[in-house]
């Protein structure tokens, strides 16, 4: 059953009702782009088959009550509360995202009450974004409850074509930012779905893995600039070329409400503050030297990453749309190498998986997500694929770890509704 179909089952048994509607989103991957975004630089995402699913009712009392289904589907209900009396810090645990989501769109004017009934296939605190795709899914419920479905392409109807019917690699699709007719577009979404994260759950990240989940469309990688918020739908077929990526979840979770993450971007803020600029996406390669020169030791290899992280978005940009995803490889290990040495984000797991992957015939390997554990993903020939798992699982077994979880990722659709 899929996960909107377990969802809007659960929803009839726990509430005697059917739900009004079924909304899903998804997680996803991180082709390349790894810290960029909370430096107003470029990423490369494209979103995971896996989904979560919201299977949602109003209630006239103003409350929200969330139910989630477990892997052998018994539900757990969170306490039940008042979406008027919601405040930072009042919801701890896996409650707080979709109660943060509720505080969030209370002041878009979304205040009606609801039940919620969730159910998913997300591998959770495997940086594969499974609290993104539950936020997302969330926020799409909620408004919808509300009459308010977003403007633009429905992940599962776009299939990534050229609005022209040329689909020769690039899709463009609008900013996405509010058209001034009062509608609500998906960028907007992930902002509200951002401001829910940062304030109300206190995970200080950036707008990557909310515009994936909610802008992503089938067989194609998202190319975000952060900044602007300009998308480009770029046409990723790694099957025609017979290469698979690869996603190994290492299994040792991570988490961005620790303190590692915020003291990375605190430390970017810090060095664009004394480089004057707004960000860091404002030093451009040619000029990196002149600004490490510039700046105290420690901050160097933050900097150095980002600047160099977001010149190898553009390089595979560039490589796709030449129709050259052979290529991209080196692109892909350079991003790891310069995550693990300069800003030291990676972990014994995810190097392990990266050098075992590189080994055995990947064409390059790297972790994906924030780091500190989850996932790496590995660009792999299909012929190459069964040997590289084999060694990954045999390298995890010599160091002493849990067996890795793989499988091949297919760029999905993104989130929608489902019924
Ligand atoms: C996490 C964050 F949620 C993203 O915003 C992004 O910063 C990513 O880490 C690193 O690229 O997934």
């Amino acid at each position: 059953m899929t996960p909107a179909n377990r969802a809007a089952t659960a929803f009839e048994q726990l509430h005697g009702r059917a739900p009004s509607g079924v909304w899903s989103a998804p997680g996803r991957v991180n082709l390349i782009g790894e810290h960029t975004d909370y430096n107003d630089g470029f990423v490369l995402p494209f979103a995971l088959p896996h989904r979560t699913a919201v299977a949602a009712a109003p209630r006239a009392d103003g409350v929200l009550t969330v139910s989630t289904l477990d892997q052998d589907g018994q539900a757990r209900q969170a306490e039940p509360v008042r979406i008027a009396e919601l405040a930072p810090g009042q919801v701890a645990g896996w409650a707080a995202y979709p109660a943060g989501v509720a505080w969030a769109l209370r002041e878009q004017g979304v205040t009606g009450g609801a039940d919620l009934v969730i159910a998913g296939d997300v591998p959770a605190g495997a940086g594969l974004s499974s609290s993104h795709a539950l936020e997302c899914a969330v926020a799409l419920a909620l408004l919808g409850l509300a009459g308010r479905q977003p403007d633009g392409v429905d992940g599962r109807n776009a299939h990534g074509a050229n609005p022209d019917g040329d689909d020769t690699g690039t899709a463009r699709t609008p900013d996405g930012s509010s058209n001034g007719s009062g509608s609500t577009t998906r960028q907007d979404i992930a902002r509200w779905v951002q401001r829910s994260e940062n304030d109300f759950v206190g995970a200080p990240t950036g707008l990557l893995d909310q515009t994936a989940s909610l802008c992503c469309v089938e067989a194609h990688v998202l190319f975000l600039d952060v900044r602007s918020g300009e998308i480009d739908q770029v046409l990723f077929d790694a099957t025609k070329q017979q290469l698979e990526v690869l996603v190994i979840d290492t299994r040792a979770s991570h988490s961005h409400s620790d303190g590692g993450y915020g003291a990375r971007r605190r430390g970017c803020e810090q060095a664009a503050d004394l480089l004057g600029v707004p960000a860091l996406r404002d030093i451009e390669l040619a000029g990196l030297d002149a600004a490490l020169a510039q700046l105290p030791e420690e901050l160097r290899p933050l900097v150095r990453h980002v600047v160099t992280e977001n010149d190898r978005v553009l390089q595979v940009v560039q490589l796709l749309r030449d129709g050259r995803l052979t290529e991209i490889g080196p692109l892909l290990t350079a991003s790891h190498r310069s995550l693990r040495d300069d800003y030291r984000v990676s972990s014994v797991e995810l190097d392990v998986a990266v050098e075992a992957a590189l080994a055995n015939g990947a064409l390059g390997a790297r972790m994906t997500g924030g780091g500190f554990g989850g996932s790496a993903i590995a660009l792999v020939s299909s012929a190459d694929r069964d040997a590289v798992q084999e060694a990954t699982i045999a390298a995890f077994e010599q160091h002493g770890f849990g067996t890795p979880r793989m499988f091949t990722a297919v760029p999905s659709a993104g989130a929608g509704r489902d019924r």
